[in-house]
């Protein structure tokens, strides 16, 4: 078992343009961050259509708010192209992605959040909470339901203390603008990825890091390791980002976007974008009634056979 760590770690994250270098990052840190991946024109398409559909949310009252400036656009693939291209705009992104989970992934939310000025940091958490810790051997088997988050074991500090269930979520946060220690950028508690336990949320992680990184990257995590949004401590700079979240494809993501996704966005979906939007099957979980092992997109209800009666004479 590794020391608990007292100070900052001595060589933390930093962004950098070489793969190699993020995947040791997301390896030993549990986080990375890989500069240049968004062009100029995309990110200059995506800040303005984040903070339109930001303030529209907020004039018609149906915006999501935390800490007063605080503001998550949600379900942004149904609220401009722009965000369905950032899936497939940068194939080093794809690259972590299979680092963390192998070939099949889909995606399981795609958000917009926005620190405002003047907010506290969010509450420190785990993105992949509902994995549960694995039993140390000798001891009785868990029942699942003896797991719930409310009832796991709270860690002030990433020390290693239980066998790991593997990561099988990744999250990607795309920098819009620059992501600064003092505008809110992501703050990370590195190596708890490791650590087998949840955060305690509101502890204050002295270690804690933040990811600071130039607009148009991508800070890209674990979904065990310990985070939250940065405090804002600025007076006036909002910092803007868009989360992509994949999961394994045999967990259930956030997000149904068969289901949820708007009919004008499904009709102009790639193949590509289509896979990982989670329309297809995975052996054959996902299938419409008719399990089969191929890979292949899943009927529509309106196309699955109902009731029948046969035919007369037949
Ligand atoms: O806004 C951020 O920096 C972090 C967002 C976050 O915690 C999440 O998407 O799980």
């Amino acid at each position: 078992m590794r020391a608990a760590r007292e100070t900052m770690p001595e060589t933390p994250v930093r962004p950098t343009r070489d793969l190699d270098v993020a995947r040791r990052d997301l390896d030993t840190s549990g986080y990375c961050i890989l500069t240049n991946l968004i062009s100029d024109a995309l990110r200059a398409r995506l800040v303005a259509r984040v903070q339109e559909q930001a303030a529209a949310e907020r004039e018609q009252s149906v915006a999501n708010l935390q800490d007063g400036n605080t503001q998550w656009v949600g379900n942004v693939l149904n609220k401009g192209a722009a965000f369905m291209e950032l899936l497939s705009c940068a194939d080093a992104s794809h690259d972590l992605v299979r680092h963390e989970l192998d070939n099949d992934y889909i995606l399981s939310c795609s958000n917009a959040p926005i620190a405002g000025p003047g907010t506290a940091r969010m509450a420190m958490h785990a993105d992949q909470h509902w994995t549960p810790p694995l039993p140390e051997s000798g001891t009785p088997n868990p029942r699942l339901g003896d797991l719930r988050y409310d009832v796991l074991e709270r860690a002030t500090a990433a020390t290693p203390r239980r066998p790991l269930f593997p990561a099988c979520m990744v999250t990607l946060m795309w920098t819009l603008t620059d992501f600064t220690r003092e505008n809110g950028a992501t703050v990370f508690v590195p190596d708890s990825h490791l650590s087998g336990c949840q955060p305690e949320p509101r502890a204050p992680f002295a270690v804690a890091h933040s990811a600071e990184a130039p607009a148009g990257s991508v800070i890209l995590w674990d979904g065990r390791i310990w985070h939250a949004t940065g405090a804002n401590v600025t007076a006036d700079q909002y910092r803007i980002g868009v989360t992509n979240n994949y999961v394994a494809p045999m967990i259930r993501p956030l997000v149904n976007y068969p289901y949820s996704l708007r009919p004008e966005v499904v009709a102009t979906l790639t193949e590509r974008e289509r896979q990982l939007l989670g329309f297809t099957t995975w052996t054959s979980y996902g299938n419409e009634g008719v399990p089969s092992n191929r890979f292949r997109y899943f009927r529509p209800a309106a196309e699955q056979p109902g009731e029948m009666q046969p035919t007369k004479g037949a």
